[in-house]
């Protein structure tokens, strides 16, 4: 099992979600300081911050080896779109080893999101 802490579209509710069916959900989650998210479109893409303060909101997820290889592929790994790498969390999810989906792409003239994303997926 690996844990990975999601931000985007396989959160609750989002677009991707249902990559995460059948694994083990852990809790909301923020990053420790110093990420923010931009948009990318229809999803966002996490960065270092240049606001040391900014932090990142998202759900920790216990995933299988088959499941993270899909996620993998989702993401564009293999493309260098994203990569996934250790994240450090808040408390009190400081000591958890989770990864995450960094965005390797640049970011000129993308809009900065800040903290949150959430699509309208699924919203009434
Ligand atoms: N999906 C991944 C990374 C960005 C995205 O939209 C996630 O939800 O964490």
């Amino acid at each position: 099992m690996t844990l990975v802490f999601v931000y985007g579209t396989l959160k609750h509710g989002c677009c991707n979600h249902h990559y995460l069916t059948g694994q083990q959900f852990l809790g909301e989650a923020r990053t420790a300081p110093g990420f923010t998210l931009y948009s990318l479109g229809d999803y966002p893409g996490l960065v270092h911050s240049g606001d040391p303060t900014r932090q990142v909101t998202g759900e920790i997820w216990s995933v299988t080896e088959l499941c993270l290889a899909q996620l993998d592929q989702l993401e564009g790994v293999g493309e260098q779109l994203y990569k996934r790498v250790p994240i450090s969390l808040a408390p009190p999810f400081d000591q958890t080893a989770a990864e995450t989906y960094v965005y390797l792409q640049g970011i000129a003239g993308r809009t900065e999101l800040g903290s949150d994303w959430r699509d309208n997926t699924n919203r009434p």
